[in-house]
């Protein structure tokens, strides 16, 4: 072994990490009710090349199969979501019981395969008829929630011991609400800051929902997408961009759920845009979490932007830096993240819960996918997450996004951020080469510094 090899701490997590929309398909089957993503991918122009998740990966019934790709990467954890509209077609009400033995299914698949599951309760995909009513500017939402938290974790957690509330609440209310890219396609800034404060209050009734349901051992939390955000230049005006900015993508969501409060100077900025705030709310919101979630990809440089109504700023793309299909590749900004969250909110425990990238790959005669900048992407960030354990950063796993390539959201199939191909036409699954590097990380809990590109020929 190279004195580079670089080994994690023992009990290190390796897992990956999908959604419900992005790979099961099967969205009329065993009573789903539609939720807020059938209707916008099938409203023509939402997506590109208008694709749906109707069919995605299959997931819904190749299931075992993802199971036994799963162990045969040697990975630990399995990271997905629950679709609530399989739960509860309605939202709310009658409980639909088909719903929830396929993930019945799933988790012992899971458990027998030696992978245990983490269970993301929202990863996007409201139920329709709950957006009928409002979705969540709707504050009777963030009740509903509750209750299908509650009755998931009735029904499972005697076997999943980790829980995670939402997935990237800035996404869910700001693409949804304010930019309204992605469902319900929704373009206000109150409505945006709205929702997120509904969407805290959600995950601080299903903590205590989940609690009050599950084992005592069981660990819940939240997963927050966050960046590091760097201003464009050192002018005044930039650095409060930057600054207004990271209080939007970051400290809106870090605050409430850490510290019980909002971040004065957002509420400043925002005046009567803000939303109100009920007298018990924050003490809601702050119920305590075993661990904090993070997704991270890529970060942010912000300029000071006049123009711009709502935020007066906006993202400058710096020309000498390397991007994949979506974004920057700038691997010390994990790092910065990492540190930063643990020094200014200090989390018992952080996962990174997503972390990967879209680039071009695709099937090569001999069968491989020779996706190396992939490989490169993961090892690059997951050596800078290394450098934050040993600053001290209590980073106890790492989930790759993703499994397999899927829906993309508004992007559609046309992204591909999985370490495992998928053929469309045949769903085929075809292990990529970050794939095998991946596995071969897992097993070892570490990676060889020295391996040089292109990576590892198997
Ligand atoms: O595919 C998404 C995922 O659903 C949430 N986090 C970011 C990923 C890549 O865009």
């Amino acid at each position: 072994m190279s004195d580079l090899f670089l080994t994690f701490p023992r009990d290190f997590i390796w897992g990956a990490a999908t959604a419900a929309y992005q790979i099961e398909g099967a969205v009329n089957e065993d009573g789903r009710g539609p939720s807020i993503w059938d209707t916008f991918s099938h409203t023509p122009g939402k997506i590109f090349n208008d694709d749906t998740g109707d069919v995605a990966d299959d997931h819904y019934h190749r299931w075992k199969d993802d199971i036994a790709l799963i162990a045969s990467l040697g990975l630990g954890a399995y990271r997905f979501s629950i679709a609530w509209s399989r739960v509860l077609p309605q939202g709310k009400g009658t409980v639909n019981g088909r719903g929830l033995d396929f993930y019945d299914r799933l988790v012992d698949g899971l458990l027998a395969n030696k992978v245990q599951p983490w269970v993301t309760l929202y990863h996007w995909d409201l139920p329709q008829a709950l957006q009928d009513e409002g979705g969540w500017s709707n504050r009777q939402t963030a009740d509903y929630f509750a209750d299908y938290a509650r009755i998931t974790v009735q029904r499972l957690g005697d076997r999943v011991k980790h829980w995670i509330t939402l997935n990237e609440p800035y996404v869910s209310s700001f693409l949804g609400h304010h930019t309204g890219v992605h469902a319900p396609g929704i373009r206000n800034i109150e409505t945006a800051l709205e929702v997120a404060h509904h969407l805290h209050l959600a995950h601080g009734l299903a903590v205590e929902a989940i609690r009050s349901a599950a084992p005592k051992t069981t660990q819940v939390g939240i997963t927050l997408n966050l960046h590091s955000i760097h201003p464009a230049s050192q002018s005044e005006a930039d650095l409060q961009a930057a600054r207004r900015f990271d209080g939007i993508q970051n400290r809106l969501f870090l605050d409430p759920i850490s510290k019980g409060s909002y971040p004065q100077d957002l509420i400043d900025f925002f005046g009567r845009r803000f939303p109100s705030i009920g007298p018990d709310d924050m003490h809601i919101i702050q119920a305590p979490v075993d661990f904090l979630g993070v997704n991270n990809y890529f970060r942010f440089v912000i300029q000071n932007d006049p123009d711009d109504p709502d935020l007066r700023l906006r993202e400058i793309f710096l020309k000498e830096r390397e991007y994949t299909e979506m974004w920057e590749i700038y691997p010390p900004g994990i790092y910065e993240v990492l540190t930063r969250v643990w020094k200014d909110y200090g989390p018992a425990k952080m996962y990174i819960t997503e972390n990967g990238c879209a680039v071009p790959d695709g099937i090569d005669a001999d069968g491989r996918v020779r996706d190396y900048r992939r490989t490169r992407f993961l090892r690059d960030h997951l050596f800078q997450c290394y450098r934050a354990i040993g600053d001290g950063v209590p980073l106890k796993g790492y989930f790759v996004w993703s499994l397999m390539d899927n829906f993309e959201w508004a992007y559609g199939y046309a992204k591909r951020f999985g370490i495992t191909y998928i053929d469309y036409s045949s769903q085929k699954r075809t292990l990529k080469d970050s794939g095998a590097w991946y596995s071969r990380l897992a097993r070892a809990n570490g990676f060889d510094l020295n391996e040089t590109e292109p990576f590892f020929p198997r």
